[in-house]
């Protein structure tokens, strides 16, 4: 059962009282998960202690909010690292970087903080681990994407990027039996289910990764926004548009047979029409999404009279990790400049070097 967080004490206007039966379920979780807390504490820990300007190669998350809060404190977010003044403290994105840019990093004398989500590092190293044992690797995911784009680089001779179940009948392989599935930690769960099982009737003997790589984050808000979808009949999700995890919460939304699903930047974004006969909206948000965008959701549609607000709880979420290790030594000293943990590549004949 949902429980009632609070009731807004909203003046309601009277045209818009006479649905007094309006009300707001919020999922439970939502926003910001472990990775995405860390990596934007990193940034913030790199400028208390080292001072404004930090580089970040990449957003530090998707989300504009959190660019423009960590841009006012001196964080300055760029593409590539040619940008970056050689020296200069430089975090890598949550999302992880190829062992080129690691090199790249070390060339150009940079003082590095990975803020990769560890279990994005997690998915790394099953690259590796599977590239060195010789098998083909099928990295279900979207290509251009940040995250795809620095798994791939961990071992780009050994790996297929696939989209969809759409994509499967292309893929060759050169030794069925040999032949592993691993994915962006942020798909929809249903979705890479299907591609797998594509994948299957092509490759019956298809090896499995050890764990879910779809983490924990993903899969959690994606069941509770299933939750929202059975009581609701207009979904708001609270992310940025190029938030691949918060994109999919739409998506599966939709899936789930809600009427109407949207992404918002922030409450500004939401068109008052979307509510018209509307009594329950659902509402969410992605794992980059800071609880202060939902809070302005939830004022802006207490004023249309959506008074009440129950909590739709589907999971508990208690993990937490610990800042980067870099950040508990003086990146400044050369001798503690940070070297690439992972800089194995592969050549196209398939030898590590
Ligand atoms: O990967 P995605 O576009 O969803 O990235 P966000 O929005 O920054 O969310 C954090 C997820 C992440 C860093 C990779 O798993
Ligand atoms: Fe890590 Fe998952 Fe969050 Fe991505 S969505 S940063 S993999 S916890």
């Amino acid at each position: 059962m949902p429980e009632t967080l609070r009731r807004p004490a909203a003046l309601v206007d009277q045209e818009v009282s006479v649905t007094d039966h309006r009300k707001i379920l919020l999922a439970s979780p939502r926003g910001w998960c472990a990775g995405v807390d860390r990596a934007v504490s990193a940034v913030e820990e790199a400028l208390r202690q080292y001072g404004a300007p930090v580089y970040v190669r990449h957003e530090i998350v998707h989300n504009k909010h959190v660019l423009t809060m960590l841009e006012r404190k001196g964080a300055i977010f760029v593409d590539v690292l040619e940008k970056i003044p050689e020296g200069a403290i430089t975090v890598f994105s949550a999302h992880g970087v190829a062992p080129t840019v690691r090199n790249e990093a070390v060339r150009r004398g940079l003082a590095t903080v990975d803020a990769t989500c560890p279990l994005v590092t997690k998915v790394h190293r099953e690259v590796v681990r599977y590239a060195n044992a010789d098998f083909d690797i099928i990295l279900i995911g979207h290509e251009g994407h940040e995250e795809i784009i620095g798994t791939f680089g961990e071992a780009p001779a050994y790996i297929t990027v696939v989209a969809g179940p759409a994509n499967v009948a292309d893929i060759r392989v050169r030794d069925e039996s040999k032949v592993v599935w691993l994915s962006q930690t942020t798909l929809s769960v249903d979705e890479t289910m299907e591609t797998v099982t594509e994948l299957r009737k092509k490759f019956p003997q298809l090896h499995s990764p050890p764990s879910s790589d779809i983490c924990y984050a993903t899969q959690n808000r994606q069941t509770a926004v299933k939750e929202l979808a059975l009581h609701a009949e207009l979904i708001i999700v609270v992310g940025s548009k190029n938030s691949s995890n918060s994109v999919r919460m739409v998506e599966v939304a939709l899936d789930a047979g809600v009427h109407a699903a949207y992404l918002v930047d922030t409450a500004d974004e939401i068109d008052q029409s979307w509510l018209d006969g509307v009594n329950t909206v659902g509402l969410t948000s992605g794992a980059s999404a800071p609880d202060v965008l939902v809070d302005e959701v939830i004022d802006l549609l207490s004023d249309q009279g959506f008074c009440d607000v129950e909590i739709v709880k589907t999971a508990e979420e208690s993990i937490e990790f610990s800042l980067p290790v870099e950040l508990k030594k003086d990146l400044r000293a050369t001798d503690s400049r940070l070297i690439p943990e992972s800089s194995t590549t592969f050549t196209s004949e398939g030898s590590a070097q």
